[in-house]
């Protein structure tokens, strides 16, 4: 082993966790398969059936973890100002001597496996590398598909010292002894007693935004919790857009939207380049050029088909891990929402027999299928371009039942990052707890910022300082607006392209828009709403913006802003101006 420093920390690890051998991955096809074959021989893998599902495998986490878990995540910065009001704080000394005492012999009885990976693409100056040390194999094999693994990561590391650490332990799966916790300072992740994804596959969520966005903020770029879009127009031209969504709101539906087909007719297309994570950096010609810094798709299942993305479920045609779906009788998978009839009997994701009489879904709501991006069928030529694709537009959205119209588009980078600050949103399952509460998520950030929201905020406003007029423009969306019997007003899905089209048009400088106390909005037509089978009264309370709604609205964030000690001056003017439109305006 070359690398001093690598071996040194590695033999630490060892020194600590106690493990029966070491195993460092190679990320070859042969070590998958044998892995894959250990798993099924020791019960923790089903094999799928091989025709129907190639190169497929079927996985139940422990009941009590199928979620990140956010009371359980820490940023241990050396103050606690750091951490900011939004993150679990505990001191880094105290931290340490916790995890100490429960990663002591943790490995005990099992292989500890040394995992190189690569968050970016080779080459990339946005590339960056990280090892995973862990004693589950589920790990090693879900980081192969959303990570480039192995000796590519070797290589690009060389004897450089810099990388990012990774400890992870699946310990006896208990929630009280459950810690994801981050070592900005020290570029350490160490996870405990958890096997599930967001909190297991540490390149995701522990590395790729919350100690990334620590680098970002130090080097002058930004780690943002975004899929990542190219949409050609019926030029031929292609604009790329990223957009902020919360976990488990459609942003991998977004990233492989199909248009509806008098888009296609007129020569649109959308391509995908990520769907959950972007790492967004100047170019030499000073626009923002966005990555896709992962290799994978660790996507929500449920609700995934056919009809509402065809894209997805290609991409998990072979060599795909489902876990905590429902498993039929014919070792094929279900899910709430797959296409067709629910099937007569399945057993489910705790392994218990289900009927479509049974009271509980078959199929945990945050059941995940991990598959390889490449296998995507919308996959974009530019997805892995060393470089990244210039971002024109950057979409923030919530899922709000109320108040907030369909799109609207900020007048300025300072009013934008307003936008993002103030995203609230209805809480899902990707998360334990609280599900449909109403909660701010900024940027899509709450659970994945790893310093004070409010330097985030300011370094957001510092980035525009530096970009200029070659920023990208700022939208705010809801797919998720309901009328007054509670039903959807908005079709969703493929007709988002009818927001998409107008946002495009609005970055060549065409597409109608009014001025509101909130923003620009479209105009019906700008947005072709005749070509959708909308009610008149829908049509207008999709682009409504009700000032007695806005008013408090503006009077919650008041409230919601009082928490933070270092919120920006520009954030402060931005929802001072608010008020002021608002107060202005004739209902
Ligand atoms: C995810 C999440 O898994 O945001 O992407 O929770
Ligand atoms: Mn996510």
């Amino acid at each position: 082993m070359a690398n001093q420093t690598l071996q040194a920390w590695v033999d630490e690890v060892a020194a600590l966790t106690t493990p029966d051998s070491i195993h460092w991955c190679d990320g070859s096809e042969e070590e998958i398969l044998q892995l894959n074959e250990q798993m099924v021989a020791d019960g923790s893998l089903i094999r799928l059936d091989q025709e129907k599902h190639p190169g497929c495998y079927y996985a139940r986490s422990d009941v009590n973890d199928v979620a990140r878990v956010e009371d359980r995540t820490f940023i241990c910065s050396t103050k606690e100002i750091d951490a900011g009001p939004t993150n679990n704080w505990m001191c880094p000394v105290e931290m340490h001597e916790r995890l100490e005492r429960l990663f002591a012999g943790c490995m005990t009885g099992r292989t500890m496996y040394v995992i190189p990976y690569l968050m970016g693409v080779p080459g990339s100056p946005m590339a960056k590398v990280g090892f995973e040390i862990t004693d589950s194999p589920y790990v090693v094999v879900n980081m192969r598909i959303m990570t480039r693994m192995g000796k590519i990561a070797l290589d690009e590391l060389g004897d450089s010292p810099h990388f990012v650490k990774g400890v992870h332990s699946k310990g006896q799966l208990k929630p009280e002894e459950r810690y994801i916790s981050h070592f900005p300072d020290e570029n350490l992740i160490m996870s405990f007693s958890s096997n599930y994804g967001g909190n297991a596959l540490l390149g995701k969520k522990c590395f790729a935004l919350r100690l990334a966005s620590v680098l970002a903020r130090d080097e002058g770029w930004l780690a943002e919790h975004m899929l990542i879009l190219g949409i050609t127009d019926p030029d031929g031209n292609k604009t790329f857009v990223a957009a902020a969504f919360p976990s488990a709101c459609g942003k991998t539906n977004l990233a492989m939207l199909i248009p509806p087909e008098a888009y296609q007719q007129q020569g649109w297309k959308v391509e995908t380049i990520g769907d959950d994570i972007a790492w967004l950096k100047f170019g030499a010609d000073g626009r923002l050029y966005a990555v896709n810094p992962e290799f994978g798709f660790f996507g929500v299942a449920p609700g995934t088909s056919m009809s509402t993305n065809p894209n997805a479920m290609a991409s998990m045609r072979k060599d795909t891990i489902f876990t905590n779906v429902a498993l039929k009788p014919d070792n094929t998978i279900w899910w709430e929402g797959m296409d067709g009839d629910p099937p007569a009997q399945v057993t489910d994701w705790k392994g218990n027999p289900w009927t479509p009489e049974s009271e509980t879904p078959a199929a945990h709501p945050n059941s995940r299928f991990t598959a390889p991006a490449g296998q995507c069928p919308c996959i974009s030529p530019e997805w892995d371009k060393p470089e990244g694709v210039p971002i024109s537009a950057i979409i923030f959205g919530g899922r709000r039942s109320t108040t907030m119209p369909l799109v609207y588009e900020a007048t300025s980078w300072q009013h934008g990052t307003y936008l993002g600050a103030t995203m609230t949103s209805e809480k899902t399952a990707a998360a334990v707890g609280g599900l449909g509460q109403l909660r701010h998520d900024p940027m899509a950030m709450l659970p994945f910022c790893g310093y004070n929201m409010g330097d985030y905020w300011q370094h957001w406003l510092n980035m525009g300082e530096k970009g200029g007029d070659q920023m990208p423009r700022i939208y705010h969306v809801n797919w998720f607006r309901k009328g007054a019997e509670g039903e959807w007003l908005w079709p969703g899905f493929g007709e988002n392209m009818h927001v998409l089209a107008w946002i495009v048009d609005r970055c060549k400088g065409e597409g109608e828009a009014v001025e509101s106390p909130i923003g620009n909005l479209p105009t019906p037509a700008a947005l072709h709403m005749d070509e959708l089978n909308l009610t008149p009264s829908a049509q207008e309370e999709l682009l409504c913006v009700r000032v007695d709604e806005w008013k408090a609205e503006a009077k919650e964030r008041d409230a919601y802003f009082k928490q933070f000690d270092r919120l920006p001056a520009g954030i402060k003017e931005e929802n001072e101006r608010l008020k002021e439109r608002l107060s202005t305006c004739r209902v």
